[in-house]
């Protein structure tokens, strides 16, 4: 950063290529390819093989539970919980997540209720929750945002009282914890995704997690059409599951997560250094007493006090190739077909307007190097016209 003149300059390295929120983390290239030839070699390419369940077995290690079942993604995963617990009519989900969340309900003709976010964590309020039960309500869904665990306890009592059940969508927190138990063992069941932007991937792909071995036993048949055993189709099932080339790529990204977790929140320290002092914005916390992925660098803009808006901040990054995102802008609620099913639905969720109008998240991950990073950062300051510290 250059201040010449009176005028505020970005310096530092600017990308050859464009910089994307969810470039992905690769991982060992060696070790990949190797898994690869290794399942060319054996012709065993699917259908609960022996990565698949490698991949499950640490997948359930670091999320502290019995049982993972590896899908060949999250909204698939998403869809079939659900149905395992028996969800139908109305499910409680909140508006601020990816479109995902809703359509899971949706594509199986449950409607799903939004439930507005607490301003301060993104995640889903109970007390609107609360507000939202009717008699045709069977379940809540939960959303780890960015990886900061959901009030999980307020939840079940909610949930609890009315005789419903709790599951959680965990794509986001993978490796993370909640008062130090990790995510994962929350409610009934949770779901991770580890599509190609997720720091841990597994090119598409996703998992159920669950301590319940019954739950675990129904969601695996789900996962298969149904088969228990050969010629034997028990419940009409769908097809679910992950490949053997995804779970290699997996468990390759797994042996990387530590290093991946580390660079993260290196760039997301430097992303806050960089942003100091700039008027109207600020980077989400994440609590320094929890284990965080730091895969998400979210910042809000605030339009009260910064000079230039939220919309503008991201077309001057994207007019750089900086591919910034307004995640999950602007709410599942505004999108079809729920805006169309349900009008008026935004007016009982104010916070999830507030909050979805001042988000931008900005490119992290092993692809970004520091100086790029301050590189963005000196676009913000010069944008907003905020001095830069010497
Ligand atoms: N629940 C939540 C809370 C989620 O966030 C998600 C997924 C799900 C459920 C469902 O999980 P999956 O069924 O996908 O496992 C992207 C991802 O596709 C999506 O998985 C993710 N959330 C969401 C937050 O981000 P889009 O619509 O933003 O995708 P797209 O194509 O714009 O790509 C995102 C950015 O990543 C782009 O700037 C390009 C970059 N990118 C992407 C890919 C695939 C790369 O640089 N390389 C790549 O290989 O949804």
């Amino acid at each position: 950063m250059n201040i010449d003149n009176g005028n505020v300059t970005a310096v530092g390295v600017a990308p050859p290529a464009p910089l994307h929120v969810g470039g992905p983390n690769i991982g060992n290239r060696e070790a990949f390819l190797a898994r690869v030839n290794d399942i060319l070699d054996r012709r065993w390419l699917s259908n609960n093989g022996q990565y698949v369940q490698e991949f499950e077995k640490r997948i359930a290690e670091i999320a502290g539970v019995r049982n993972a079942i590896a899908m060949c993604n999250a909204t698939v995963a998403l869809e079939i919980a659900a149905r395992a617990l028996g969800f139908q009519g109305e499910v409680i989900v909140p508006s601020y997540t990816f479109i995902a969340t809703a359509h899971a309900l949706q594509w199986q003709g449950i409607k799903p209720v939004f439930a507005d976010i607490d301003p301060r964590t993104h995640n889903i309020c109970p007390s609107d929750v609360r507000k939202k039960i009717t008699k045709h309500t069977t379940g809540i869904v939960g959303v780890h945002l960015w990886g900061r665990g959901c009030n999980a306890e307020e939840l079940d009592t909610i949930a609890e009282h009315h005789g419903i059940d709790v599951m959680y969508d965990a794509s986001h927190a993978f490796g993370c914890t909640r008062g130090g138990k990790a995510i994962g063992g929350f409610g009934k069941c949770e779901v991770f995704s580890f599509h190609a932007t997720k720091f841990i991937n597994s090119l598409e792909g996703g998992a159920v997690v669950t301590d319940s071995d019954e739950l675990a036993d129904k969601i695996r048949l789900m996962r298969n059409f149904g088969f228990k055993g050969h010629d034997n189709v028990v419940y009409p099932g769908i097809n679910g599951k992950m490949n053997e080339v995804c779970a290699a790529m997996g468990i390759t990204s797994l042996e990387a997560m530590k290093e991946i977790i580390a660079v993260n929140r290196v760039n997301y320290e430097s992303y806050r250094e960089g942003l100091t002092g700039v008027p109207g914005i600020s980077l989400i916390d994440y609590d320094p007493l929890e284990k965080n992925n730091y895969q998400y660098v979210v910042i809000e803009v605030n339009p009260a006090v910064c000079p230039v808006s939220r919309d503008k901040i991201v077309a001057c990054l994207q007019s750089k190739n900086v591919i910034a995102r307004k995640y999950f802008w602007p709410g599942c609620h505004r999108m079809e077909p729920y805006r169309t099913l349900q009008p008026g639905i935004g007016e009982g969720l104010p916070c999830t307007k507030v909050v979805a109008d001042r988000v931008v998240v900005l490119p992290t991950g092993q692809g970004i190097s520091r100086d790029q990073i301050s590189w963005i950062c000196g676009l913000i300051r010069e944008e907003t016209g905020a001095r830069t510290k010497a």
